[in-house]
């Protein structure tokens, strides 16, 4: 027997549905069968004869995608409240990598910690993003830096998408940074990375797999390595490209057909070529750029231009961006990156699934999920208009209130 049908109606939508504009319905309506949209549109056009098992009246109140936070490092041991104090002092991001700290004293946290407190502490976090609308999160690992570490950290993120109201797709990300057993071989590193994948995917722990290609991560030939490991497992790959300096990674990334690059503040036309061939999603970071003080912006107009799809996500993690709100990195990817309010929500709904290989949410469309967020606003622009404060009402994932 079929679920029953729900009906939540007095609302103005703003669906995305259609390739641009906001997709506004005044007085709009969306009925909910299981875990999907079984329709949407103008209350007047409701078909009749329907057995509605349950109403929601929204009060006038705008919906919106539920939000998609395409890119985040959400599972980790500590913060780094210290390094940013040191960085106020004077010293680099990148110095401090190179000294040891950043991402390496990370992993000495997590590795400390256990799989609960893993898990305790990234729901806190993924608790604070659901209360601003986010239905879906991509998690990576990458803080672990061994194999059974890396496992964890891929597990705890399952295990969130299990116990939270929330979709996780899964990134392993063991080409992060070198670890300290494996100083001064980090060819032997990549090698190993490599060899832990197969293992992971066979756990059903990997969804896709990334790399950090940069003068403190790994060179474009190590990157190659860790793609072609993931190309013979099937899996799909992604890339942090060209964040701090141009490694041509994206150029790497296109040939392997990438979901997405992402950061690229970097990139060059070459790379923004390559993308729009390959049809890799452009993955903008605007609190990472704000939280490192970055004066190189990504080349925005030229991507619009290429027809690259540009998707915007929080990168939260304990060195670069420990952001809780989407929310306000669509008000930066305006105020820093200068795309407009439709291109912000767009890339952070419809264009965010995208860069995860999804192609069943990011718009209000019937047949894709039932994932919803209800908004104190009169018009969508304003998500991306206000920073501070939170606007969601309410929020619906897989067809059920959270
Ligand atoms: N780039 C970033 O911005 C994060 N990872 C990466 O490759 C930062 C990671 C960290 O500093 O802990
Ligand atoms: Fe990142």
């Amino acid at each position: 027997m079929a679920a029953p049908l729900h009906l939540w109606r007095n609302a103005r939508l703003a669906t995305l549905a259609g390739p641009q504009g906001w997709g506004l319905v005044d007085d709009g309506a969306l009925l909910v069968r299981g875990d999907q949209l079984h329709w949407v549109g103008p209350m007047s056009d409701l078909p009749g004869d329907l057995n509605i098992a349950a109403e929601h009246d929204l009060g006038g109140a705008l919906v919106t995608p539920g939000l998609v936070d395409c890119h985040t490092h959400l599972v980790y041991g500590g913060q780094r409240a210290l390094e940013f104090e040191a960085r106020l002092n004077g010293a680099s991001y990148e110095d401090i990598a190179r000294a040891g700290g950043g991402i390496r004293s990370t992993m000495a946290a997590t590795r400390a910690a256990s799989s609960d407190a893993l898990f305790a502490s990234a729901a806190q976090r993924a608790r604070g993003f659901m209360a601003e609308g986010v239905t879906t999160m991509e998690i990576k690992s990458g803080y672990g830096l061994s194999e059974p570490d890396e496992a964890r950290c891929l597990a705890v993120a399952r295990r969130l998408g299990r116990d939270l109201p929330l979709s996780v797709r899964t990134t392993s990300l063991g080409a992060h940074a070198l670890p300290p057993e494996y100083e001064g071989r980090p060819d032997d590193y990549i090698a190993a990375v490599c060899r832990w994948l197969p293992a992971q995917h066979a756990a059903g722990l990997v969804d896709a797999v990334d790399a950090f290609c940069d003068r403190i991560g790994f060179t474009p030939a190590q990157t190659r390595r860790v793609f072609e490991a993931a190309r013979d497992l099937g899996l799909p790959v992604k890339l942090h490209a060209e964040q701090l300096s141009d490694q041509q990674g994206a150029q790497l990334a296109a040939e392997f057909g990438a979901l997405s690059c992402d950061h690229l503040e970097h990139l060059s036309p070459t790379g923004v070529q390559a993308m729009a061939r390959a049809d890799t999603v452009a993955v903008l970071l605007p609190g990472a750029y704000y939280f490192l003080r970055d004066s190189t912006l990504p080349p925005v107009q030229a991507l619009r231009d290429a027809g690259v799809p540009l998707a915007v996500a929080s990168d939260h993690n304990p060195g670069s961006c420990p952001t809780g709100s989407l929310r306000l990195m669509l008000n930066m990817a305006c105020t820093l990156f200068r795309l407009t309010p439709e291109e912000a929500l767009r890339g952070a709904t419809v264009n965010a699934a995208r860069a995860l290989g999804l192609h069943d949410r990011g718009a209000l469309r019937a047949g894709l999920c039932a994932d919803f967020a209800v908004w104190a606003l009169g018009h969508p622009s304003e998500l991306a208009y206000a920073f501070g404060g939170n606007p969601c009402l309410r929020s619906v994932a897989a067809g059920v209130e959270r």
